[in-house]
Formats: C-alpha cells, sequence, structure tokens
C-alpha cells in the first residue's frame, strides 16, 4: 500500500525541522549547527503561502475616508464619499428610520428566519412601485420580477451575473466617467465593458452629439448602463427631451437599458420626477433591468439594502428569470439581510411613514441645493477665476469642479479638505460652516497650482 511504502521513506526536511523543534521543547538544548534548523526559514513573511500578494492600492473613493481618518487636523473636511451629513457636520438616521425600526423592535411576532433566496416579498413589490410608479402597467400585467440585493452595488451584480449567463450579448457600454465601480462590477460578472462619450469638460455639461453616435454604433442587443438620475460623478443628467431621443434610438437598436438608480429623490427632492427616465423606457413596454439603492434616499448606508427589478415582455418570461436569479444568487450569498428591508417595507406601506420620508428627503435634497448655492456665492465673492456657475447647475450629491489631480492633492496637504482626485466633491458632506474653508482651498488651488 502506498501509505506503507511513503513510511518506509525518508523524512522531509519541514519534518526532521520539526522533529528538532520538539526535542528542544521537551528539553533538549538545540544545536545551532544542525542542519535541519539551519534550513529554517528566517523571518515570518518567508513561511506565509501567500508571500507573493502584493499590496493592492486603496479604493479610489472609499480609500479618501481611510486618508481622511488617519489626519489629525481639527480642520479636517471628508468631501468624498457620498454620505450625507447634517449642518453639524453628523451621519443623519432620519427620523422615519427610527421610527420604523422602534416599531419592528416592539413587534415581539417578529422573528430572525432566514428570508427567501428573493427577499422580503413586501419590499420587493413595494420597491418596484416606487421607482416604477404606483400605476405601472407592467408592474399590473405582472411581468416585472424583482428580488431584493445588497444595496445598489449588489443589485448592479446580480443584474450583470444574470446577463453574463443569460443575454446573447455581453458587451456593456458605460459612460464616460462614471461610478468608479462600474467598470469593475460588470467586468468581474465576465461582462466586456466599453464606454460612451458622456461629459464635455469644455462645456462642463452633457456630450449628446458624442453620446448618441457612441450609442448609434453600438452592437444590436448590447447593454447600456444609464443612470437614472444624478449622474455621478458629474451631476450632469439629460433633459427629458434628450431622454426621449436616446430611448427612441436605444429601443431602434435594440439596445438593452440597465438603470442605476443610486439617487431616487436626492436629484429634484421629489421620488416621481427622478424615476422619469425608467418610466419612459417602460411605458413603451420594452425590457430593462433597474439595480436600485436605499443608501442614500434612506439613508441606509450600511444597512445594504437594495433591488433588482428585471421589466419583461410577459408575465411568463418575468417568472423564468426569476427563477434563474435565484440561481445567481443562492451561491453568492444565500439570502439577503432582513433588517434593512424591513424597514423599507415599514416606510413605504404606511402612508403617514411614506410622507413623513418624503419631507425628509426633500430636506435633504434643498441641503444639497442652498450648498451649492453658498459655495458658488463663495467663491464669486472672493473673486476666484473661472465660472463656476456648474456648480448651481449640476444635479444630486456632487458637484464635478474641473479642479485637476495636482489642485485636489494641494487642497488636502494644504487645507485638509479630502475629495476624489477627479475633483468630485460631495455637496452632501458641506455645511454653511465648512463652506468658507472650502472657498478659500479652492481659491488658493485655482490661483496658485496649474
Ligand atoms: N451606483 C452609483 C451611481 C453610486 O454612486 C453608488 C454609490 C452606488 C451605485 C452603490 O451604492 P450602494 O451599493 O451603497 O447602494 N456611490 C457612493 C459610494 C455614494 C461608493 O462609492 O460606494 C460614492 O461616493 O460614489
Amino acid at each position: 500500500m502506498h501509505r506503507g511504502n511513503d513510511s518506509h521513506s525518508s523524512p522531509s526536511p519541514a519534518d526532521r525541522r520539526l522533529s528538532a523543534l520538539v526535542r528542544h521543547l521537551q528539553g533538549s538544548p538545540l544545536d545551532a549547527a544542525d542542519p535541519c534548523l539551519a534550513a529554517a526559514p528566517t523571518s515570518a513573511a518567508q513561511i506565509s503561502v501567500f508571500d507573493h500578494v502584493v499590496r493592492a492600492p486603496e479604493d479610489p473613493i472609499l480609500g479618501v475616508t481611510v486618508a481622511y481618518n488617519k489626519d489629525p487636523s481639527p480642520n479636517k473636511l471628508n468631501l468624498g464619499v457620498g454620505a450625507y451629513r447634517t449642518e453639524e457636520g453628523k451621519p443623519l438616521v432620519l427620523n422615519v428610520v427610527r421610527k420604523a425600526e422602534q416599531m419592528l423592535v416592539n413587534d415581539r411576532s417578529r422573528v430572525k428566519e432566514y428570508l427567501p433566496i428573493v427577499g422580503l416579498a413586501d419590499f420587493n413589490k413595494l420597491s418596484a412601485k416606487l421607482i416604477l410608479g404606483t400605476d405601472s402597467p407592467a408592474i399590473q400585467d405582472n411581468r416585472v420580477t424583482t428580488v431584493q440585493c445588497l444595496s445598489g452595488t449588489g443589485s448592479l451584480r446580480v443584474g450583470a451575473e444574470f446577463l453574463a449567463r443569460h443575454y446573447h450579448q455581453h458587451t456593456i457600454y458605460i459612460p464616460q466617467p462614471t461610478w468608479g465601480n462600474h467598470v469593475k462590477i460588470f467586468g468581474l460578472a465576465g461582462l466586456a465593458v466599453k464606454t460612451y462619450h458622456y461629459y464635455d469638460p469644455a462645456t462642463r455639461g452633457l456630450n449628446f452629439k458624442g453620446l448618441l453616435e457612441d450609442l448609434g454604433s453600438a452592437p444590436s442587443g448590447a447593454i447600456v448602463l444609464l443612470h437614472a438620475c444624478a449622474h455621478n460623478p458629474t451631476g450632469v443628467d439629460p433633459t427629458a427631451q434628450e431622454w426621449e431621443q436616446i430611448r427612441k434610438l436605444m429601443r431602434s437598436k435594440a439596445l438593452l437599458p440597465f438603470f442605476d438608480s443610486a439617487y431616487q429623490g436626492f436629484a429634484s427632492g421629489n421620488l416621481d420626477a427622478d424615476a422619469q427616465s425608467i418610466r419612459m423606457f417602460v411605458r413603451d413596454g420594452g425590457e430593462c433591468l433597474v439595480a436600485q439603492s436605499y443608501a442614500k434616499n434612506m439613508g441606509l448606508y450600511g444597512e445594504r439594502v437594495g433591488a433588482l427589478s428585471m421589466v419583461c415582455r410577459s408575465a411568463d418570461v418575468a417568472s423564468r428569470v426569476e427563477s434563474q436569479l435565484k440561481l445567481v444568487i443562492r451561491p453568492m450569498y444565500s439570502s439577503p439581510p432582513i433588517h434593512g428591508a424591513s424597514i423599507v417595507a415599514t416606510i413605504l406601506k404606511d402612508r403617514a411613514m411614506f410622507q413623513e420620508w418624503e419631507v425628509e428627503l426633500k430636506a435633504m435634497a434643498d441641503r444639497i441645493i442652498s450648498m451649492r448655492k453658498q459655495l458658488f456665492d463663495a467663491l464669486r465673492s472672493r473673486g476666484t477665476p473661472g465660472d463656476w456657475s456648474h456648480i448651481i447647475k449640476q444635479i444630486g450629491m456632487f458637484t464635478f469642479t474641473g479642479l485637476n489631480s495636482a489642485q485636489v492633492a494641494f487642497m488636502t496637504k494644504e487645507y485638509h479638505i479630502y475629495l476624489t482626485s477627479d475633483g468630485r466633491i460631495s455637496m452632501a458632506g458641506l455645511s454653511s460652516r465648512t463652506v468658507p474653508h472650502l472657498a478659500d482651498a479652492i481659491h488658493a488651488a485655482v490661483t496658485k497650482v496649474a
């Protein structure tokens, strides 16, 4: 037998080393001249089977917070990640969320059983209505399948994996620029990622001609990632007329829309208005995917609550699609977490709580808009060279300032202001108190750094 033979072969260097160490532990002195010990590793790093692993760079967005956290300056300001802060610079838990959580805690009938693979049924139904509209014919026809996922990111990833497995076209077009994680999410899911023109640095607006040309020359059936509203990082959205032209072009070429809705309610302060682009595509009877996040609009960042809806041609297709989505989700994380989805469902299904949410959401959106105005005024009063009107024209959580990476580095070094190197500022992280500090920093960067 094999084992018998092995036991007669001479011990390996590792075994001999081990025996010498065991003898030492049992009281024998260590013989430094022992060749087995000489062969012993000299540092812990040499022992690791992961010795070849190289250090990865920090994430371009979340790494900004890592750097910010290490800065001891009392004046430091984090305008990197898109996370809402109050006028006092504090994270905000919405009152209506606190209320919903209290109700959930008080309800002793609630248990912590696993959710189904597709998540909480109420949450899914209400999420579809929130994004597609309560009167959506697609929902009435039962041709929408919605699955609860891990916030916006998880919804994009599940949708991407589904498309890689079941859709005939494996190319996805994403706007240039876009949220940095899109490239990785779609690439890792097995899709080929290409870009379409979106932003024109000269006008700081939409490069609509470039967009139409690129989508016009995309292969038939290609997937197109669209930001539903409040485009990240540019803050530039197509107008309703432009959306309509995009829709017509995409439908004429059978391009498949994949909407990323991470900011519903944050752009205009109105949930329905911010879903218009999506509803336009659903109204024409065609198919699309929608990834929804409650991170920003309900302030549920860390709860990781979101949904993927797939609008299909028929109820039959939708139900078969759902059965396959389950096969994507089950080996990925089995089933989603219960708490965040329960908060959302509690708020969405109660009329009074829903209205309370709308008021709080509008207040967040309004505060961001007022920060735009304040920053614009502060730069103007300093006579900062350049046209800063894009600060008030851009939409949503971010201002794409046009500052270059050297100017950003200067602001971080000299003013302890943290933002992504592409010059994106999270307006939600600003307050009346910190606007002057930011305006001073921008003024100095623009006048001192090329
Ligand atoms: N899609 C877009 C366009 C986003 O901007 C973000 C978040 C997401 C999806 C994913 O959000 P979620 O998974 O938390 O729901 N973008 C943030 C945070 C706010 C981040 O980078 O993770 C940003 O600062 O860009």
